[in-house]
């Protein structure tokens, strides 16, 4: 096991993986801006290092700063949590090259993993459904109407070099697709530099389902279900909840199925999330690898007991995953994430001190928070402030202990996403189950 760990984060996830450290007997040194020089993490390492100005560029994203960090405090590995440099390659490369353990993938099956089109392409050579349509990036318009023929309407354009859905139009008739063409490449070029787009049959409506894998250094994976996080405004997950209350279990099964048959293939390692969009006739289709911890793992760890963070650091250091196959599971849980964003002023973040937070409490009730009472939330990195989730027996028990979790938070100082939260868990659509990522309506309550 390492002696001590760099963790290259900060706010919740930081202080999430800080705590997973110390569970194992291994020191964590954190990093912080000038701007987070007093923040829970910093409180809670055993040391901390001062990385750079606020602006994530100047700080938590400078490689050689984060780097350095973890040489000057003696650390042997880090941990890179989500966002920030969690996905770089090169920064994989930049602690491989100063014999840190990078606690994640590979840096080349991260690369991979990151080019949209090549993934999707190693992942039909696995034998994991993709969506049909033209493979490879860059389909002329002539080429993109051939593929739209031969697929039927509706289809969708995306941008090969994109993600997040930029660059993406649905076209649902033949005469739409000149124009729609036009304006997705403009957009693709003018967010990646490359106005190159490529055809999919659109999955309508669907609903977005992903499944979390641990895979160790011994060819162990382990597959731990499924969450469901199609409450999503503009790729914003909103609501996140296990298991989906849209997959039988034949679809589960195959799910996983897919999923660790994916990891043989392209010798994944660590935590990983494989999002795929399932149809409404239960037919499902990869999308894309997250080969990072998600912000919504919380989810998983209720209904399976498994520590992800515990078990990342573990199979980091070589040792074997306890356990491999299907992971047991029980329950049902459900995430909401409290972020401070003005829902009145089309979720601008609202950063700010919080005058009054009082985090509800009780059984099956867990927040994942870096904020108290009088913190000020800065105006620098997301806007994410704390994540309620709760568990309880079956679906309709975990909704009513979430909406009792709602009625006990007091959060005053800044505008959140609370009131929102509250409608959704009280809302008709979200209590049938029967929600999808309906991308016509921007508002989701529509
Ligand atoms: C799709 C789709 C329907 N059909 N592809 C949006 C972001 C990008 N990563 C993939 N996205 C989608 N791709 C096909 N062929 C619907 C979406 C989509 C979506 C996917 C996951 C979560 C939320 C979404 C919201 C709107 C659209």
């Amino acid at each position: 096991m390492f002696k001590r760990v760099l963790v290259a984060n900060r706010g919740e996830i930081a202080v999430r993986i800080i705590r997973a450290l110390h569970e194992l007997g291994v020191e964590a040194v954190a990093i912080h801006s000038t701007a987070d020089e007093g923040a829970l993490h910093v409180k809670l390492a055993d040391q901390a290092v001062r990385i750079g100005p606020p602006q994530a560029s100047e700080s938590y994203l400078r490689i050689a700063n984060v780097v350095a960090a973890a040489e000057t405090s003696g650390c042997d590995a880090v941990h890179p949590g989500y966002g920030f440099l969690s996905e770089n390659a090169d920064f994989v490369r930049a602690c491989e090259e100063n014999d840190l353990v990078f606690i994640g993938p590979p840096a080349d099956v991260m690369e991979r993993m990151g080019d949209k089109v090549l993934a999707k392409a190693e992942m039909k050579r696995a034998g994991v459904p993709v969506v049909p349509g033209s493979d490879g990036g860059g389909a002329s318009l002539a080429e993109a109407q051939a593929a739209a023929r031969e697929l039927g309407f509706p289809i969708l354009l995306k941008a090969s070099a994109g993600g997040g859905g930029k660059g993406m139009r649905l076209v649902t008739r033949e005469a739409e697709l000149e124009p729609l063409y036009a304006t997705a490449a403009a957009e693709a070029d003018a967010a990646f530099g490359d106005g190159s787009l490529y055809v999919e049959k659109a999955v309508v409506p669907a609903r977005h389902v992903e499944i979390q894998v641990l895979c160790d250094d011994h060819d162990g994976v382990l597959t731990l279900g499924e969450r469901e996080c199609s409450i999503q405004r503009r790729h914003q997950k909103l609501v996140e909840e296990s298991p989906s209350p849209a997959l039988t279990e034949e679809a589960r099964a195959a799910m996983e199925e897919a999923a660790a048959r994916a990891c043989r293939a392209i010798g994944y390692r660590n935590a990983g999330t494989f999002e795929f969009l399932l149809g409404p006739d239960g037919s499902f289709y990869f999308i894309e690898l997250n080969a990072r911890l998600q912000v919504e793992h919380p989810v998983t760890e209720l209904c399976t007991g498994i520590d992800i963070v515990r078990e990342q650091v573990r199979v980091a250091a070589g040792e074997p995953l306890a356990v491999t196959g299907r992971a047991p599971r029980h329950g049902h849980a459900i995430e909401v994430r409290l972020n401070a964003e003005d829902p009145e002023q089309n979720f601008r973040p609202s950063p700010g001190t919080l005058t009054c937070f009082r985090p509800p409490l009780g059984p099956g009730v867990r927040i994942d928070t870096y904020v108290s009472e009088g913190v000020t939330i800065p105006p620098f990195y997301d806007s994410l402030v704390a994540k309620l989730v709760v568990w309880d027996a079956d679906r309709p028990a975990a909704i009513a202990r979430m909406q009792g979790a709602l009625a006990e938070l007091e959060v005053e100082g800044v505008p959140t996403t609370a009131p929102l939260l509250r409608e959704i868990l009280a809302s008709e659509l979200f209590r049938s189950g029967e929600y999808s990522t309906s991308f016509l309506s921007e508002d989701w309550r529509s």
